[in-house]
């Protein structure tokens, strides 16, 4: 895809940060398509004939990166086929929120080399108490696998060892509006939406 017909928007944050939250408002209000990598991923998992179903369900329980190619592919799939689906009014560009994706320095560059470069990258930023009993409230119901005090845990160390610097490279890129995450729902929705903004989203 050219950055002609698509706009990608990165949408990054440690577990449990909001980014599937938020991301509803934003799918409500700017008209961005919300693809979450997790749940491509979790839908791949359970699907009739999938080759990946073991390995995918394996990553996710331990907090480990999925093989990118396989993330790739279900990210630039789902963005074709929702071009395919609904394609931008004439004259306007289909936005994408990409939720989740990057989180290794490595898939962002062979992201925005085969798939598509990003315009800007929106991080969540948030302590790990708070995402933490986050996370075990929402396990109480979630019925995911990696919603359990170990797994977090694995999730945690993953984001800080491997998917904060692809964070931080964006920084250096000057293309990140960081938020703070800790306040309510509302609250955070609202210093997005003027993150945003100041950028001429
Ligand atoms: N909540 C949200 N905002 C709140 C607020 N302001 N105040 C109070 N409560 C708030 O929110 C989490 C919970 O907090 C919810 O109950 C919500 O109501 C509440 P949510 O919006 O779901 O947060 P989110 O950041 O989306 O958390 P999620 O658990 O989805 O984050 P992860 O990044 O861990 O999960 P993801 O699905 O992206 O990835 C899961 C796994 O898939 C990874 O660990 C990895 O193994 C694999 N994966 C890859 O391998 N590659 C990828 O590219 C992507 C994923
Ligand atoms: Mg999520």
């Amino acid at each position: 895809f050219s950055t002609q017909e698509v706009t990608v928007v990165f949408f990054l944050g440690g577990p449990g940060s909001g980014k599937g939250t938020q991301s509803a408002n934003l799918e409500r209000d700017y008209g961005f398509v919300h693809l979450s990598a997790g749940d491509l991923l979790r839908a791949e998992q359970v699907r009739e004939g999938s080759q990946y179903g073991e390995l995918i369900r394996n990553y996710i329980r331990e907090g480990k990166i999925v093989p990118m190619e396989i993330t790739v592919a279900l990210l630039s799939n789902a963005m074709a086929d929702s071009l395919a689906a609904t394609p931008p009014p004439a004259g306007t560009k289909a936005r994408f929120l990409i939720d989740g994706f990057p989180r290794k320095l490595d898939q962002a560059v062979f992201f925005e080399d085969t798939v598509c470069p990003s315009e800007l990258v929106l991080f969540l930023d948030c302590p790990e108490e708070v995402m933490e009993s986050r996370l075990l409230k929402r396990g109480e119901t979630s019925g995911r696998d990696d919603d359990n005090a170990e797994s977090i845990r694995k999730r945690f160390r993953t984001f800080v060892d491997t998917s904060m610097p692809v964070v931080d490279a964006f920084q250096a890129q000057n293309k990140v509006v960081s938020v703070k995450a800790t306040g309510s729902v509302d609250d955070v929705y609202a210093e997005i939406k003027s993150g945003i903004q100041a950028r001429g989203l």
